[in-house]
């Protein structure tokens, strides 16, 4: 059908035509180019990662739609990046009205659709679904091949401008698309892609798209991932829970198609009391929630409290409410759906009304059906809500002691916090130091105008391990929130937070590690739009304190301390190995730490909530394996560990 393209030979109306066309395409093309953030996002790491994703999530398209099997994404040596799939491969014939082949619409005009939209599920409003014609004007080249009836086909672009036509290159087995882009440094601030961010959302992808095998290669470095799961979402609740107790060996499976909504949930309970509800929508991470996750609360909650009605498992006092069914809950809701809207500061909020209603009645019907067949599981699953239920009323009890006694109001302070005279959150900051010695040091070494410090002693309590009850009787936990200012758990108010830098500051050490991780995990659980928000940081204290001669420098990794040897030459240079932050003196910790003009901070953030969450299960939780294996897979990573 398609065939070798020649140029048209257009009679002179179609040529008039052609032209406006061809002004219109580079016009929209250099309006991306000059305000690239209004369609990426920003043009820091993530808006570069983010081209990567538009170029996959069309491949995932052909594959929603039932055509495509296979992905592979290959980080080459030069910079560039390709993906390949097996779908139907992008049409190459010739436009009727435009004049020109489907595949230069689709990777040079900003809105081509009709045609050659073949999404099913389209992805609108959200950062995502700005298409191939964004990715072609943010690279310095980009190059399109297709497998198509036999025969190779390949166009190419600099910076989004026309290079090469469409042509035939070859012969070729098969169906598919290839294509390869190198990230514009004239539009970005890095171009050099982190292979475990790519790796994290494919993996995800792939959970989300039962049986389709995501390959991602890292040509320069030897190194890649296969995945694949037959088991789709059910696998990925098994993965997230894996360093948790299941109460129930196989997360439960729900599944629905109706109004054009797809919809598809797998749930599984265990027993740690943290709720973890993770919802995508055309496998987008809806992470502000919306319309689908307020329909899944209310219809788990119905299917809940009607069969345990029905068959007497309340007694007494006895009442369920959703937070009780939600307990140690780990849920994928994922939906499709045609026409979705997308709202929210970071337009990661579903807004669709009409699909409340299609979730919560799905959900309520299958969910039914479910504990009918599966009377055992529903027995484990009621059980724990109502036990939740009781501890629900327990806890309220406990937070109304310590309301009582003005722990969760902002306006005590804990005598061990040495605050700062600056009042404005955003020019505040707040350094967490483990040990009184260090912590004596910082109070020192401070600026006092606006660093506030405060110094743990101890190990604060594994929050992982324990209710917000239990959590709340121990001082340091309780001295933290004080300090914090703005409570904690459900009334945590992130508008309330005294310092926009909260910085943890604790050994390179084994034990120093832990603490942050204590402290993260505290976050994470209980304070999480404050890590959202980019208050939390971690502080990167050096590792050597290196002199030749009067000249004085510290080396922050062990790389830095070669180079700096390298550099200076070996002859009277004198190395000194900081154990901790104890070993040094005020004014040395001021120079190394606490400086913001000289200081190493690394803004924590939640790229992968799911990942995370798992993550602090592992190192944390009661379960040893998944810790030692990953202690095992990430050693090479933590050369700072003094083991
Ligand atoms: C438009 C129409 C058809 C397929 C595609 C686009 C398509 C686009 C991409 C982008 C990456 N991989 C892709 N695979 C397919 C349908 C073509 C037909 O009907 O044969």
């Amino acid at each position: 059908m398609a065939e070798e393209r020649t140029e048209p030979t257009p009679t002179p109306q179609v040529s008039e035509v052609y032209l406006s066309d061809q002004i219109q395409v580079l016009e929209g093309l250099q309006a991306v180019r000059k305000r690239p953030a209004m369609y990426i996002g920003s043009v820091d790491e993530r808006g570069l990662h983010h081209l990567v994703h538009e170029v996959v999530d069309n491949s995932i398209d052909e594959a929603m739609a039932g055509f495509c099997k296979n992905i592979q994404v290959s980080l080459n040596p030069d910079g560039s990046v390709t993906v390949a799939d097996d779908g139907r491969g992008i049409p190459v014939d010739v436009h009727p009205k435009y004049g020109v082949p489907g595949v230069e619409l689709v990777t040079s005009r900003m809105h081509s659709g009709g045609k050659f939209e073949h999404k099913m599920y389209r992805v609108s409003g959200g950062l995502h679904g700005v298409g191939l014609s964004v990715v072609n004007s943010l690279s310095e080249w980009f190059e399109v091949r297709i497998h198509r009836d036999g025969k190779e086909y390949r166009m190419r672009y600099a910076r989004g401008q026309k290079a090469e036509d469409l042509q035939v290159t070859g012969a070729a087995e098969g169906t598919g698309t290839i294509i390869t882009f190198k990230p514009d440094s004239q539009i970005f601030e890095t171009i050099a892609f982190d292979y475990d961010t790519l790796a994290a959302r494919l993996r995800e992808l792939a959970f989300l798209n039962a049986g389709l095998q995501i390959l991602i290669v890292d040509k320069e470095h030897g190194r890649g991932d296969v995945f694949q799961f037959q088991g789709g979402i059910k696998e990925y609740v098994k993965w997230i829970n894996r360093a948790k107790t299941p109460l129930h060996p196989d997360p439960i499976y729900l599944a629905k198609q109706s109004d054009g909504v797809q919809l598809e949930v797998a749930m599984q309970y265990h027993d740690g009391y943290n709720e973890s509800i993770f919802t995508f929508v055309n496998n987008i991470d809806t992470k502000e929630g919306g319309t689908h996750l307020i329909g899944f609360k209310s219809g788990l909650a119905r299917a809940f409290i009607n069969y345990a009605k029905e068959n007497k498992y309340l007694k007494g006092d006895d009442s369920l409410e959703g937070d009780d069914v939600r307990e140690g809950l780990t849920a994928i809701l994922s939906l499709k759906i045609p026409d979705p809207q997308f709202e929210g500061q970071t337009k990661m909020k579903l807004g669709n009304s009409e699909v409340k209603g299609i979730v919560e009645s799905g959900m309520y019907e299958k969910l039914t059906e479910f504990f009918l067949e599966n009377p055992r599981v529903a027995e484990v699953c009621i059980q724990k809500a109502v036990l939740a239920s009781q501890a629900r009323e327990a806890a309220r009890k406990a937070r109304e002691l310590t309301r009582r006694k003005g722990l969760l109001d902002g306006f005590n302070l804990p005598g061990k916090l040495a605050d700062c005279q600056e009042r404005d959150p955003a020019k505040a900051e707040l350094f967490i130091v483990e040990g009184n010695s260090a912590g004596g040091s910082c109070k020192q070494g401070r600026r006092r105008e606006f660093q506030a410090v405060l110094p743990l002693r101890g190990k604060i309590l594994n929050v992982e391990k324990a209710r917000l009850d239990q959590m709340l009787k121990n001082e340091g936990i309780r001295t933290l929130i004080q300090a914090i200012g703005a409570g904690v758990g459900e009334e945590f108010d992130v508008s309330r937070v005294r310092y926009h830098r909260i910085i943890t500051a604790a050994d390179a050490d084994v034990d120093g590690q832990h603490i942050t991780t204590l402290l993260l995990t505290l976050f994470f659980r209980y304070m999480r739009p404050m890590i959202e928000a980019g208050y939390v940081y971690i502080s990167q204290p050096p590792l050597y304190k290196i002199r030749k001669g009067k000249d004085l420098y510290y080396a922050y990794s062990e790389r830095e301390r070669e180079e700096l040897g390298k550099r200076l030459g070996d002859k009277g240079i004198v190395y000194q190995r900081f154990k901790g932050l104890g070993e040094m003196n005020a004014d040395e910790l001021w120079e190394t730490t606490m400086d913001p003009d000289r200081r190493m901070l690394k803004q924590v953030t939640i790229e992968d909530a799911a990942s995370a969450d798992a993550l602090f299960s592992i190192l944390m939780g009661e379960a040893v394996e998944p810790r030692r294996q990953y202690i095992q897979d990430h050693a090479k990573e933590v050369v700072n560990l003094d083991i």
